[in-house]
This record gives structure tokens, C-alpha cells and sequence, in this order.
């Protein structure tokens, strides 16, 4: 496989933005990177790259449901690839972070120097430990054997590619899905929470586009925030997904579900440093091609797991 990159969890939201013969893409199918020899025997196909983009992911509530499965399927996936990439003699690898591995009380705004200073917020502390764990066995095979691995630290990412899970998924999609139902079957659009906690959403294809440049130009023993800085809180964004499904029913902010973290607001400082003219989409723009590609593919786009 030589000079074909490796991207892991290839079909996922921001996987499939991957796109070209340079990409090599098994499905979880092929290879359980969960499972130790399967990972081993995927490497020994030999990349020089690999983009690791695979994990157990969810929103608030996928988080605080399934802490068990949330620790350890991303240890075991992280820990197997990054071994067997070291292993197959890999070179170039990058791994996935998120701005929920912060801790929850710290100085803000988040930057890369403040991701071990405390511990993360409760409702997503299982994913955040194992995501944690995989930043410092980068650093530490960066120390041993001198690897080029790297990190990125996405905020919440969207997109079309994404997973329309109304019980478990992130916010977005399930707004997305919850508000198509509502308006197709002329019921109220139920929120989670207050609708007052703040987020930063980046779009699938801009992380894409960044994440490949780190892989071949980022060379830093810490990771880099990959993040718009642009907070929107949640109330102005159900706005925004209304008014471009064009839903004209009743909305229900449930204060019986979870607010989840209040903000996590990051400091992208250092991408914009080493790349001051990339241009991220804005939200109103990646919310409209979002949504229409959930209404043009609504029987085949994830819904669930
Ligand atoms: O995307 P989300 O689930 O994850 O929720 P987090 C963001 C905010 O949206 C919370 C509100 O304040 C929710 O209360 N919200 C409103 C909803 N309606 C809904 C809804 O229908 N579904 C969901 N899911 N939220 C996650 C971490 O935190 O961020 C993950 O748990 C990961 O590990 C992800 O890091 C990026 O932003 O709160």
C-alpha cells in the first residue's frame, strides 16, 4: 500500500470527506480496530500515512449513556492503531481530539497548553479520559522513538456525512432529523435543555481540508486546536435550522434533558498562524448544504448506533 494514506472510520463524518485513489478506506466490517491482531494485520498491509479518524462517538446523551462502551472502544481503537502504526513503521499519523477533553474548569479560552490541567465535564468524562490517554501516547512515542505522530482538537463538527441519531447523536443532527419529523407530521420540535449553553461548530469538509495539512506540515509534540473561535448558543441555532427547513410549529425547550457543558470556547489561534488565509464555511452556509443533503438522501443516511 506504500504511498496510500490509511483513513480509519473512512465512512464516518469526517472520513468520507476524505476523497480520492490516494485514500485506503476498510470499514469497521473488514477490520474491528477494537481488536488487537485485526488492527495489526490491517498495518501490515504498510501505509505511510494514516489518518485516524475512527472512535465511539455521540452527544450529551450517547455520552453519559454508554460511559462503559465510550472508554473502552476509543482506548482500545487508539491504542491498537497508534501501536500498530509505530509497529508497521508508519511515519506520518494524525488521531482525533475534541474541545470536550478540556477540563470543564479552567481558564478560557481552551488553548492546546490547558488540555491535562483538571478534570474534563461529567457528562462526557469516559470519552474524554480515553481521547486524553491518546495524546499522550503520541507524545510519548514522539519522546521514545522519535515518531512523527500528531493530534488534531476538532470543537463540534457537522455536516452532511453525519449520524441522524435522535437519541445519541450530536446536536445538530438530531435537531435536523427531529425537526424534519415535526414538520412532516405537523408536531411540536422538542429542544434539550435551556437552549443558553454556547457552542463552536466547524464544518466535516473544513476539518478535512486542515487535517490533511497537519498531516504533512504540522510537526509540534502538542496537538492544535481546530475550531472557528465563533461561539452560537443553542437557542440561536435551532433558529437557524428552523427557519431553513422552513418549520412554522411549535418549539419545546425540555428542561428535564441535559444542558451538557455550559461553553467550551477555544483559542484557534495557532492554525490560523500557520494557515491565516483558510477560509472556514460559515455555519448558516454548512447548516443549508447539511440539511439538504439529509432531505435528498433521508432513507439512506445513518439514523442509529
Ligand atoms: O452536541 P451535543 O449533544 O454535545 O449537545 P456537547 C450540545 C448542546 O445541544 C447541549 C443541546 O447543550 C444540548 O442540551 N441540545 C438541544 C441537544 N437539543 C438537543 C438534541 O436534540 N440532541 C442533543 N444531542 N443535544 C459533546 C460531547 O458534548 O460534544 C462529545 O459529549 C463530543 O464527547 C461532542 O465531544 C463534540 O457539545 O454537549
Amino acid at each position: 500500500m506504500g504511498s496510500k494514506i490509511l483513513v480509519t472510520g473512512g465512512n464516518g463524518l469526517v472520513g468520507s470527506e476524505f476523497i480520492g485513489d490516494q485514500y485506503y478506506k476498510p470499514t469497521s466490517k473488514d477490520y474491528n480496530l477494537i481488536n488487537r491482531d485485526d488492527t495489526y494485520r490491517l498495518m501490515l498491509k504498510g501505509f505511510d500515512s494514516v489518518i485516524h479518524c475512527a472512535a465511539k462517538v455521540g452527544g450529551v446523551g450517547g455520552n453519559m449513556n454508554y460511559k462503559g462502551e465510550f472508554f473502552y472502544d476509543n482506548i482500545m481503537m487508539n491504542t491498537n492503531v497508534i501501536e500498530g502504526a509505530r509497529l508497521s513503521k508508519v511515519k506520518n499519523l494524525v488521531s482525533f481530539l475534541s474541545t470536550c477533553v478540556f477540563p470543564d474548569q479552567v481558564g478560557y479560552p481552551l488553548t492546546e497548553k490547558k488540555i491535562h490541567l483538571g478534570p474534563p465535564h461529567f457528562s462526557n468524562d469516559a470519552y474524554a479520559y480515553a481521547k486524553r490517554m491518546a495524546d499522550i501516547q503520541i507524545r510519548a512515542y514522539k519522546e521514545q522513538y522519535g515518531l512523527n505522530y500528531k493530534s488534531v482538537i476538532p470543537c463540534n463538527i457537522y455536516g452532511p456525512n453525519d449520524n441522524y441519531d435522535i437519541k445519541n447523536g450530536h446536536v445538530l443532527p438530531s435537531l435536523i432529523h427531529k425537526c424534519y419529523i415535526a414538520r412532516e407530521n405537523n408536531t411540536p420540535l422538542n429542544i434539550w435543555g435551556s437552549g443558553k449553553p454556547l457552542r463552536e461548530f466547524i464544518f466535516s469538509k473544513d476539518v478535512a481540508k486542515l487535517t490533511e495539512w497537519v498531516l504533512h506540515n504540522y510537526n509540534e509534540s502538542e496537538p492544535i486546536i481546530l475550531s472557528t473561535s465563533e461561539e452560537i448558543s443553542i437557542r440561536e441555532i435551532v433558529d437557524m435550522v428552523v427557519e431553513l427547513m422552513n418549520f412554522k410549529g411549535e418549539i419545546i425547550f425540555d428542561s428535564s434533558k441535559p444542558d451538557g457543558q455550559f461553553r467550551k470556547p477555544s483559542d484557534n489561534s495557532k492554525i490560523k498562524h500557520y494557515l491565516p488565509d483558510f477560509k472556514f464555511t460559515p455555519i448558516y452556509e454548512g447548516l443549508k448544504e447539511t440539511i439538504e443533503y439529509f432531505e435528498n438522501h433521508y432513507n439512506v443516511v445513518r439514523k442509529d448506533g
